[in-house]
């Protein structure tokens, strides 16, 4: 019955039932590292709190409904879900990347796991032909994010799958800025979704975690296995907020997306802005993709004000005040970001610079306020 839910509906009821206990319809916080067992071995299902909590159960079940999938996930951040598909390859295993990807996924491939001899090749996705040049026999994983952070690409999950499967590679989409609201990467072949759910599935900035999500029963249980035997689990307290933000996604994003619509369009009609990078214009290189794959088109945008530099965008995010200058993205308030000395800095100038990451980009993430009181705020720091 549960898998027949509509997406507005698998938000609020997927995977979930009241509380065992005593009917509790909201989940428990189960705040425990351990269960009482009657004789060793014997007990109802849970043992010890990094292996399983009833809590983060009830979230995991959440996330593989909403991302219609088989087997839900969650870790203590993103980068520990990407940490833990990571740890699924092993010593000179060959991974193909986005090259436009947030900092610190970029730091987790090159600064650790490269030491670990694996090998990262990060390539253009909106053309496919890159990927095709590029995979080989050592190819075991392309890491797909879509659309990209912060210069907004949107890659045709759907053809790198259909590609990826010819040669037996496994696809992984992080799926943070889209949210399974505007598109599900397993429905279109990919074999994990991931998610820093610190973002829009938790939706309100008070939570730092990450989720993954498969089909597949081998593929679920090594994952499992990782999760348990590496441990980057996240506490019962982060499981209940983010399964709490959940139940409201499908209207958050609703409305993200239609005050994003209305300020990319403000700004590319402003005589100050050089560049609005938005997925839901029509001149965005890959509009004719976004609007086959995606539902609507995100609350993320970039923008570039004419002849601007280091000091012009820094003046800009200073000066918002409805926008928070602040790290992460996704919560019902919206943010302002500076790429290049924050979410980006730790990718070199150069390649940072290639995919168009320069100095004068400014990122923001439109919440979920009157879009007039955004705007207004926009047009005071712009000038
Ligand atoms: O912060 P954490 O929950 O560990 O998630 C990392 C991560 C992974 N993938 C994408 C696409 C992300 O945007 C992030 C985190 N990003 C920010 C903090 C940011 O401001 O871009």
């Amino acid at each position: 019955m549960e898998e027949k839910l509509h997406f507005n509906s698998a938000t609020i009821h997927g995977g979930q039932e009241p509380d065992k206990a005593y009917g509790a319809v909201m989940p428990p916080i189960y705040q425990t590292s351990t269960y009482a067992q009657t004789t060793p071995g014997g007990h109802k299902g849970f043992e010890y709190s990094r292996t399983h909590n009833p809590t983060r159960q009830a979230l995991e079940k959440s996330l593989a409904s909403i991302e219609a999938g088989n087997f839900g996930f969650a870790f203590g951040s993103g980068l520990a879900a990407m940490d833990a598909v990571l740890k699924l390859l092993k010593p000179g295993d060959e991974i193909i990347s986005t090259n436009d990807l947030y900092g610190g996924s970029y730091r987790l491939f090159t600064k650790i796991f490269e030491d670990f001899g694996l090998k990262f090749h990060f390539v253009g996705m909106d053309n496919p032909q890159n990927i095709s040049a590029t995979i080989n026999k050592k190819t075991k994983l392309i890491w797909i994010e879509t659309p990209t952070n912060p210069m907004m690409n949107v890659i045709d999950i759907k053809a790198i799958a259909t590609l990826a499967k010819k040669h037996g590679v496994m696809v992984a989409v992080d799926n943070t800025f889209a949210s399974p609201y505007l598109q599900q990467p397993l429905t279109l072949g990919a074999d994990i979704v991931m998610h820093s759910a610190t973002k829009y599935l938790a939706g309100h900035s008070d939570v730092v975690l990450g989720s993954l999500v498969v089909n597949d029963e081998d593929l679920a249980a090594r994952i499992g296995f990782i999760q348990n035997a590496s441990g980057a689990i996240c506490g019962p307290m982060d499981s209940f907020l983010t399964l709490r933000g959940i139940k409201t996604l499908h209207v958050r994003m609703q409305r993200h997306c239609e005050n994003a619509n209305e300020i990319a369009n403000y700004l590319k009609n402003h005589p100050k802005i050089e560049k609005v990078y938005w997925p839901g214009l029509e001149d965005h290189p890959n509009h004719s993709i976004a609007k086959a794959q995606m539902k609507d088109f995100g609350g993320m945008l970039s923008f570039v004000t004419k002849g601007a530099d280091y000091d012009a965008a820094i003046k800009i995010v200073e000066k918002l005040k409805l926008f928070t200058l602040a790290e992460s993205l996704g919560g019902v308030e919206s943010l302002a970001g500076h790429p290049a000395s924050m979410t980006h800095a730790s990718i070199p100038k150069e390649l940072r610079e290639k995919s168009g990451v320069v100095d004068a980009l400014i990122r923001l993430s439109v919440g979920i306020e009157d879009v007039r009181d955004l705007i207004a705020d926009l047009e005071q720091a712009i000038g």
